[in-house]
């Protein structure tokens, strides 16, 4: 397998407006981040992905753009953002842009042209329809409710929106919109960036007849049957890759909403010349129901164990694997898959675990170091994300429960992942001196980032560890994955292998002990504990029966 710096890497993704606030205006922003460069250097995480900090009206928290060249004056300035990359490189680090290219903001000098008249010269640049018997061009649903077209009163036609009203979708069939979309890349890769995470990238190829999706019955409905993975995809990525991608050292890592691992390997095949990784989102919904993402079920290890395996094994001497499993579109990993009461310290470990002795490239999200966990604010007016607010009103006017949405909310909804980083236990967990944007979560007293600091044995100190035995290792990076145990419902087991070396890895997913019984293990002359999440685990014998406690992990390393 083809060695790369990517490869080796651990990436912290930062949400600019809930990481910092460097100015009290109860926003975080980019002098915010400036300031924690250094408690980022000591994580020993290798890059950041930032999200969007460019010009917007925000009505989806900047994945609206209306100026792909210039800052947000809440986040800074062009200079603080130069300061940022220089900041980093100065540190070792690299700085990836998200890049939102699907749609725009409706802001955009782009849009604001091509609503204007069916000639004007931008019209084609998004995707305008006539209406169909005064409805909208086809069934299609938004992903933030309602339908995904609006009727423009200037020509009386319809816009695509895949996501908010604001958020019109970008035609990616117009060649100079392609053109312009490549400049604007390459002038970001020009001062100095290292690479792109791509918003909904996999869903810019249209089919272009947009069929309708539904049965005829009036329900909007997911069409994505018609976006995901549509037929020009690979084309475009391609040329994108031909024009812009290749001619710097980079890392792309694509969001790929519904691929397989088989679509996967179309995105990220080492000889394709298209991405280096995509997230796919089969993980994030183990626990959805037909309903979708608000219908919430609870999930199965085995479902998680099937996934991940067939991820790894798939991908396996192809292209790469990201690993993930909380991001600002998703509640926190403990209170998910872990243990946010009682074994939240452990859970939180157990699942760093995993996390880093996979193959493929971990993404830490802000938080996730401090074990941070989900929030239960009272009323749906404390909440500022447009999905769930959008939710919340199509699901009360079709006369749901208050108190079932309210619980979708609690466990699926994506301000769980928004609110203020917590640096310390003083007031607003010390993210600003003013009113933050959104409420702090009420844990902040007792998990924040100066206690973690203190205290050797806390999660922010495990993840240090694991990033830096990832380093150490090249075997947790690059060696082989085989599962172990594949029928036990509490245990995920698995051996990392490369040359004659093995990492065996052993996690109790639940607050109950476990015993596990090793059959197959072959004698080694040397077994280590490579990493664990109790202080007083055997350090240098595997049993071949293994008593675990809850939400044990235990990584071996056998030479
Ligand atoms: O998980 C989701 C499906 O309901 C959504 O939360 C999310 O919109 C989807 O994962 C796509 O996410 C990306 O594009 C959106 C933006 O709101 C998200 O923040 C972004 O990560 C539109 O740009
Ligand atoms: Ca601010």
């Amino acid at each position: 397998m083809k060695k790369q710096w990517w490869k080796e890497s651990v990436v912290y993704q930062i949400y600019p407006r809930s990481f910092m606030d460097g100015n009290g205006d109860g926003i975080g922003d980019i002098p915010g981040i400036l300031s924690k460069l250094d408690y980022l250097q000591n994580l020993g995480v290798d890059v950041i992905w930032l999200s969007p900090v460019y010009e917007s009206p925000n009505d989806d928290n900047g994945y609206d753009i209306s100026d792909y060249r210039s800052i947000l004056g809440e986040f800074g300035t062009i200079d603080d953002w130069k300061s940022l990359l220089e900041g980093l490189h100065d540190r070792g680090m690299k700085l990836i842009m998200d890049l939102v290219v699907n749609h725009s903001s409706d802001e955009h000098a782009w849009f604001v042209e091509s609503r204007k008249s069916k000639d004007n010269p931008y019209r084609d640049y998004y995707i305008w329809r006539e209406g169909k018997g005064g409805k909208e061009p086809n069934d299609w649903g938004s992903f933030f409710s309602g339908s995904a077209w609006q009727r423009d009163e200037a020509t009386g036609e319809y816009f695509l929106h895949l996501f908010s009203k604001k958020q019109p979708d970008l035609n990616w069939e117009n060649e100079a919109l392609r053109q312009e979309i490549y400049d604007m890349m390459t002038w970001w890769l020009d001062l100095g960036i290292d690479g792109f995470r791509m918003d909904v990238i996999n869903l810019i190829s249209k089919v272009p007849e947009l069929p309708n999706a539904g049965n005829g019955d009036g329900k909007y409905v997911f069409g994505g049957e018609y976006f995901m993975n549509g037929p020009r995809i690979h084309e475009y990525l391609q040329e994108m890759n031909r024009k812009v991608l290749s001619k710097y050292d980079i890392m792309t890592v694509g969001e790929a909403i519904g691929v397989t691992p088989e679509e996967a390997s179309l995105y990220v095949g080492e000889d394709r010349g298209e991405l280096n990784m995509v997230f796919h989102f089969e993980l994030m919904d183990v626990d959805s129901g037909p309903g979708g993402k608000w219908d919430v079920v609870p999930w199965k290890l085995s479902d998680l164990k099937r996934i991940i395996g067939k991820w790894q094994r798939s991908l396996h001497g192809k292209g790469w694997n990201s690993l993930y499993l909380n991001n600002h579109d998703q509640p926190r990993m403990v209170s998910r898959f872990g243990d946010d009461g009682r074994y939240r310290i452990e859970s939180a470990k157990m699942l760093a675990t995993l996390l880093h002795t996979l193959q493929g490239t971990p993404y830490v999200y802000q938080g996730e170091e401090l074990g941070m966990v989900n929030v239960k604010f009272d009323g749906v007016s404390e909440y500022k994300d447009i999905e769930t607010l959008n939710m919340y009103e199509e699901y009360a006017a079709a006369g749901r429960d208050h108190s079932e949405i309210m619980n979708s909310i609690y466990v699926k909804g994506r301000d769980n992942a928004r609110t203020p980083m917590q640096w310390n236990g003083s007031a607003n967990a010390g993210f600003t001196t003013g009113t933050p944007w959104i409420r702090v979560n009420p844990s902040y007293m007792d998990i924040n980032a100066e206690r973690t600091l203190a205290d050797e044995n806390s999660v922010f100190h495990y993840y240090r560890k694991l990033i830096r035995l990832r380093k150490e290792n090249e075997i947790a990076v690059y060696g082989d994955y085989r599962p172990l145990l594949e029928n036990d419902n509490r245990v995920f087991a698995y051996v990392r292998s490369l040359g004659d070396d093995r990492l065996v890895v052993v996690l109790n997913f639940f607050g109950a002990p476990a015993e596990v019984v090793f059959d197959e293990l072959i004698a080694y002359g040397n077994c280590e504990l490579y990493i664990g999440n109790y202080e007083d685990a055997p350090r240098n014998e595997l049993e071949q029966r293994i008593e675990l406690r809850p939400y044990e992990a235990r990584v071996y390393k056998l030479t």
